[in-house]
């Protein structure tokens, strides 16, 4: 009776799951581990990249930033062995314009009755995030491809230091949920997962 579509992101976004209580329930999630057992399937804009060199970071990796101080706070996953980096999201690989950075989880089509997936949610993590930057979600509940503009999304915290989970019920009689996070962010001193 807790079916839960756990999104568990590990960047800014660390990881994404669906998760259940319950045997035969519906349960999907997504910890970017590349196992089997990852069965949200998701999208990346831009397509991922990773220069640790130069702390341009946006895809599957161990950890993200360094632990300095009372002032940064490395991320290492939520569970496994993978988050979702993401740091210094305006670099060469944007022609250095501040874009949004999304990804999308696919449309899942729920099931009726007692069994069907009825939460969303997501762990995240973000270490000082500054004034223009932006770590957002949102979930449409249908089957389709477009989304809303950015400046309607949920916005999470910009330096939680620590995983935050966010969970959504899904509306009663929802066919479909899908799920986009957005992140927009500069500097090499700051990340999420
Ligand atoms: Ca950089
Ligand atoms: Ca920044």
């Amino acid at each position: 009776m807790h079916q839960q579509l756990y999104a568990l992101t590990a960047g800014t976004l660390a990881l994404l799951s669906l998760t259940v209580g319950a045997a035969q329930s519906q349960n999907l999630r997504q910890g970017f581990e590349s196992t089997s057992a990852e069965t949200w399937a998701f999208t990346p804009t831009p397509a991922t990249y990773s220069f640790p060199a130069l702390f341009d970071i946006w895809a599957a990796v161990p950890s993200v930033g360094a632990t300095s101080g009372t002032t940064s706070t490395q991320a290492t996953p939520a569970a496994g062995a993978a988050l979702w980096g993401m740091q210094d999201l305006q670099n060469s690989v944007t022609n250095d314009a501040a874009v949004w950075h999304f990804l999308d989880f696919a449309p899942i089509a729920l099931q009726s009755g007692s069994t069907a997936a009825n939460t969303v949610s997501l762990k995240y993590f973000s270490n000082a995030f500054d004034g223009p930057d932006s770590l957002a979600y949102v979930v449409q509940y249908d089957n389709g491809t477009d989304w809303p503009a950015t400046k309607t999304y949920v916005q999470l915290g910009k330096d939680t230091r620590a995983y935050q989970t966010v969970t959504v019920a899904i509306p009663a009689g929802s066919t479909h949920v899908r799920l986009r996070l957005a992140a927009k962010q500069n500097g090499n001193d700051d990340w999420a997962a």
